[in-house]
């Protein structure tokens, strides 16, 4: 039986940069080169809570700015010990947004880092945190963009700026999205290589 766990990759930055498309690529070029891995995404709309997330989103249901952070961030929560047994069974997960997002999101309605941050304490922290930037520009011509709730240009723009304060050199890189989906996938997956060799052996660690 293998003794090595998985490591935990998370993929961020602002809507339509990618993320989807970039995760499950990721996740097929780690398959076909012979590790475990497996896509996971947040908000997790396929539950109760996630549901909520999903009425919000979609303009269907209204909620203050306190009361939908927290419910992102239960969602998250509502995972914790699945991440745990697959990244302990050996299985990298390559998550489609995390507590950044959350952090991000709703520093840039004006609610505090210190607050916004707290809730996240005690989930796992990240191996890797992959942040895809992308000029504004780019975004905008991006298909899909204007449907939900938080995609119009002025809002993703302080978005960007507070998941720019989230930065930490020691786990998170930023790689540029402008560029072809095959040449970015290659990137993302040099990174996310020297990231389940070098975590394979070493504890997980949580949040923040
Ligand atoms: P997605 O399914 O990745 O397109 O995300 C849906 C939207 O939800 C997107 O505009 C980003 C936003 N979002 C994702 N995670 C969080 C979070 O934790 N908190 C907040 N406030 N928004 C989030």
């Amino acid at each position: 039986m293998s003794t090595t766990r998985g490591a935990l990759i998370v993929l961020e930055g602002v809507d339509r940069s990618g993320k989807t498309t970039q995760c499950k690529n990721l996740v097929e070029w780690l398959s076909k080169s012979g590790k475990k891995a497996k896509y996971i995404n947040f908000p997790d709309r396929s539950t109760d809570c996630g549901s909520l997330i999903d009425k919000f989103l979609t303009n269907n249901q209204e909620f203050n700015d306190e009361t939908i952070h927290l419910l992102f961030s239960l969602n998250r929560w509502e995972s914790k010990s699945k991440m745990e047994k697959l990244l302990k069974e050996g299985i990298t997960l390559v998550v489609d947004r995390y507590s950044y997002s959350g952090v991000a999101y709703s520093a840039a309605k004006g609610l505090s880092y210190d607050w916004c941050k707290n809730p996240e304490v005690g989930l796992l922290k990240p191996d890797l945190v992959l942040y895809l930037t992308l000029t504004c520009e780019a975004m905008l011509s991006r298909k899909g963009f204007g449907n939900e709730r938080y995609e119009n240009k002025e809002f993703q723009k302080k978005v960007r700026e507070c998941f720019e304060k989230l930065y930490d050199s020691s786990y998170w890189q930023n790689v540029d999205a402008n560029r072809s989906e095959m040449d970015l996938t290659q990137v993302l997956a040099k990174y996310a290589d020297e990231t389940i060799l070098s975590m394979s052996n070493k504890p997980l660690k949580l949040l923040w």
